[in-house]
């Protein structure tokens, strides 16, 4: 009989985040094959779901895998995170090869068939797509300090022609689908001229991604490449396409940007885009790595529903399985009366039928097998104590390995003061709305009346227009555009909100035309007050920003009026005159500094 598990004891603080990873994951390498594999392996789940769980768990450092067209820039935006240009990039499509990136002492490439033998890597399930999979499946390694905390996974670029689709040797979808499931985050990158949902991406979206969605980022990257007005159409029809191939109910995080280290191009929303890729860097260095083990954690726990399941409901029909029948007409009885099976279990264990897996998935499974071989569910609850030994898994050994909710203290509802004290925070904003003072809630999309005009003012300022040119758009006096950025009383938010339903393309364009122009008209002068929870440049990174965006500026008035050369004196030695001219060189580079 298996022994019950013990009670963990309390967590002593870990010494460093390496030590604490190792020991949580040595822990659930135990739960599991102590507790979970013996049950798994009484009723063959690893036949019925084939997964490699176990190197799942073993492999410490979360995936972050990057899908979308070809040329979108996937790989130039992994040199970008790792500060060099060790993968290929090109017009073309590139990339052939599934890549895992890890980080390495020295860099360099890394056998496909090595990475998936890899006994603490969980790519052992590769081996199932077969020698034509393995040829195009690679490593690289690297000693960037990112990849200290998560693996980077590049792809081969969606393809939009059915020709190309049918050139390649192995299921990209089904390929797809295997990274998307071990990844804890998805971008899915778009070039702006490349939106049309081809047959590939639509399978992308509705097979790979299906399930997936809320760790899948959209990246939409090239956008210095437009003016503002395509830029807005760009992103319409983007949000448009995607709206035919996803179904939840949210719409998904699209960072808008330029993501490479290339200048970016004159009159772009620079504040804009450096903000979403200081955002999107923020998810990708602390977000991911921070939940990583907790949702190890989530995920073995819910390996153990799974296996729980697949156990009492095998178990169940084994046990009814009439002995008087011949072995075929037994099974075919059992079979048709799943259904019923699933009822019985359901409320033996107090647990909801419509969540197990379809009764077809069992038939299917089970026609395979000789009901026989399985044992009762009673031999397995009572002469072996699995079933408890998973069930307390589930209730309270694994939920505490999850992060603490650090209790706090609470507060005394006989304590006058107290009440008093807490009361007195809403009187005065109650007193300030009589007042009709300014309050802290309101969003970028309800425009203060008078605030349309500044708002919009300084956002086609900024796109470049002269105050003459704004003041005709808006059909408002030059003056009144011109002292546009100094009157702005309330900065707006700067999350991108998608369009409300119902909408006509022409619409939503108009939408997110709007909201951006609102965001860049909110940039404000001064290092915005910090939005918890909301990752935001620190005052210094700002200023360094604003002025860089403000040298940028002055550098393009100066383009107009080109430098003018030094002309060299002719009793300059030849050694003088090089230098001369490499120092003006670098003045009309850097004309600032
Ligand atoms: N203007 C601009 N060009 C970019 C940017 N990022 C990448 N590119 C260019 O786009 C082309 C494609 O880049 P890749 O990184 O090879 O694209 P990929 O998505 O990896 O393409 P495949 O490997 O073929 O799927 C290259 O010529 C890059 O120089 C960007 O942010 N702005
Ligand atoms: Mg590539």
């Amino acid at each position: 009989m298996a022994a019950v598990p013990p009670q963990p004891t309390p967590e002593v603080p870990p010494q460093s985040w390496d030590e604490h990873v190792r020991n949580t994951i040595s822990k659930l390498h135990q739960v599991y094959t102590t507790y979970v594999k013996p049950l798994e392996d009484r009723f063959k789940y690893d036949l019925f779901k084939p997964s490699w769980f176990e190197e799942t768990i073993l492999n410490a450092k979360p995936f972050v895998t990057f899908f979308g067209p070809f040329s979108a820039g996937k790989s130039t935006f992994i040199n970008h995170l790792l500060q060099s240009n060790y993968l290929w990039t090109g017009p073309q499509p590139t990339t052939a090869e599934f890549t895992v990136i890890l980080h390495g002492d020295e860099p360099g490439p890394l056998d496909g068939r090595v990475l998936a033998n890899a006994r603490d890597l969980p790519f052992r399930g590769l081996a199932e797509f077969g020698e034509s999979f393995l040829q195009n499946f690679q490593g690289f390694q690297a000693p960037h300090d990112l990849l200290k905390s998560v693996t980077l996974i590049d792809t081969p670029g969606i393809l939009e022609s059915a020709k190309d689709i049918h050139s390649r040797k192995y299921d990209y979808i089904k390929l797809a689908r295997w990274f998307a499931e071990r990844s804890d985050l998805i971008f899915v990158m778009f070039d702006p001229t490349k939106l049309d949902a081809g047959m590939e991406l639509k399978m992308m979206f509705k097979v790979a991604l299906k399930g997936m969605e809320g760790k899948v980022r959209i990246i939409l990257n090239k956008s210095d490449s437009m003016n503002t007005q395509e830029l807005m159409r760009v992103y319409g029809s983007l949000f448009w396409n995607l709206s035919n191939m996803i179904t939840t109910t949210e719409p998904p995080r699209v960072y808008v940007g330029s993501f490479w280290d290339q200048p970016y191009a004159p009159g772009t929303f620079h504040l804009l885009f450096s903000q979403e890729k200081a955002d999107l860097i923020h998810e990708l260095t602390e977000v991911i790595p921070m939940q990583a083990l907790d949702k190890k954690v989530a995920s073995l726990i819910k390996r153990c529903k799974d296996v729980f399941v697949h156990a009492i409901i095998i178990g169940q029909m084994r046990q009814e399985l009439p002995m008087l029948f011949g072995k075929d007409k037994a099974k075919r009885k059992a079979l048709d009366e799943l259904p019923l099976t699933y009822e019985k279990v359901a409320s033996k264990f107090k647990m909801n039928h419509r969540d197990f897996p379809p009764v077809e998935d069992y038939r299917a499974f089970l026609e395979k097998f000789d009901l026989e071989t399985f044992p009762t569910l009673e031999k397995v609850e009572k002469e072996e104590g699995l079933l408890t030994a998973v069930r307390q898994c589930i209730d309270t050994i694994l939920p505490r390995m999850l992060r603490p909710v650090k209790p706090t203290s609470i507060a005394d509802p006989r304590n006058r003061d107290q009440r008093r004290e807490l009361q007195d925070k809403y009187h005065q904003t109650i007193v300030d709305q009589v007042a009709g003072r300014q309050g802290m809630q309101g969003s970028s999309d309800v425009v203060q009346a008078g605030q349309y005009t500044t708002s919009m003012a300084q956002a086609l300022l900024t796109a470049g227009m002269t105050p003459q040119q704004a003041a005709m758009g808006l059909a408002a006096q030059p003056s009144q555009v011109a002292q546009a950025p100094q009157s702005l009383a309330q900065p707006a938010q700067r999350q991108v909100v998608p369009p409300p339903a119902g909408l006509s393309p022409e619409q939503q364009i108009q939408w997110m035309q709007l909201q951006l122009q609102m965001m860049q008209a909110a940039s404000p002068p001064q290092p915005p007050a910090p939005v918890p929870g909301v990752q935001q440049f620190t005052p210094q990174q700002l200023q360094m920003l604003l002025a860089a965006q403000q040298q940028q500026q002055q550098q393009q008035q100066q383009r107009v009026v080109p430098v003018q050369p030094v002309e060299p004196q002719p009793q300059l030695s030849t050694e003088q005159l090089q230098r001369l001219l490499a120092l003006q060189q670098q003045q009309q580079q850097q004309p600032q500094q």
